[in-house]
């Protein structure tokens, strides 16, 4: 109850501020399953999950980031420029990386990405994500803290018109692993983009009112497993079965997430 009246007042204050900025969404998953941003990079979805297998399509994480009270990164190779946690789990990731998680969500082309946040239980489990940027290179392994020169920016939640905020509650879920929302950002924004150039996702959390605290935050690649046609042909005969069986399960999950 403490917590919806602290999001209300979150809620209001955003309410307070889009008298001087044009445009400025909150989607609030603290008390919703799903909510929406639309700018000029498109419609991106961002969408509350029970927790997720963590098996196959499910175990690349490219990005971890954590600090107090509040957070930034991007996933490279390189080093940890911002708030990056070193070590295999924070890597580049190439468009043909990224490619393999398209998806299609209401006749729209989406690249899906899965969030799990580590917050502290009890009144400091919300969390904001401020902003989140897809830029893309042919220069991998960068270690920049100059964004705008990472490389072309692909996408960005903010906009010279809108300052946009996702509020999170990590208690709605239960510890690390298991992933606690989807994003689905845009595949249009990304027209032009060379399946070998390499992609850089900048995050930032938390703000004055809503910081960040306990564990990293780590985001996923979620791969499309339905099998590419061509490929069939290659698998042995058991593979094949065990393929499709796996697929057909993956598809039922794969409709229940979308329609829940
Ligand atoms: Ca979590
Ligand atoms: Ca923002
Ligand atoms: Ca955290």
């Amino acid at each position: 109850m403490i917590k919806r009246n602290f999001t209300a007042a979150l809620i209001a204050a955003g309410m307070l501020t889009i008298a001087s900025l044009a445009q400025a969404t909150v989607v609030d998953l603290v008390n919703n399953d799903q909510g929406t941003i639309t700018n000029q990079y498109g419609t991106a979805i961002f969408q509350f999950t029970q927790p997720q297998p963590t098996g196959t399509g499910y175990i690349d994480p490219f990005l971890r980031v954590q600090a107090s009270p509040t957070e930034q990164g991007y996933n490279t190779s390189g080093g940890t420029p911002f708030d990056d946690k070193g070590g295999p789990w924070t890597h580049d990731i190439t468009f043909s990386d990224l490619q393999s998680t398209a998806v299609t969500v209401n006749g729209t082309l989406y690249f899906k990405i899965l969030v799990d946040l580590n917050e502290p239980n009890g009144a400091k489990s919300t969390i904001s994500l401020e902003n989140i940027q897809f830029y893309t290179s042919q220069n991998g392994s960068q270690t920049t803290t100059n964004l705008s020169s990472l490389g072309t920016l692909r996408y960005s939640m903010d906009t010279a018109g809108g300052d946009n905020t996702v509020l999170f509650d990590a208690g709605r879920n239960h510890g690390s692993g298991s992933g606690d929302a989807f994003l689905y950002i845009p595949a249009s924004a990304f027209a032009g983009t060379n399946a070998n150039d390499f992609v850089y996702m900048y995050v930032n959390f938390g703000n004055a009112d809503v910081t960040t605290a306990g564990g990293f935050e780590e985001f996923t690649l979620v791969r499309n497993l339905t099998p590419v046609p061509e490929m069939s042909a290659l698998f042995p005969i058991i593979g094949l079965l065990v393929a499709v069986g796996s697929t057909r399960i993956l598809r039922r999950r794969r409709m229940a997430q979308v329609n829940s």
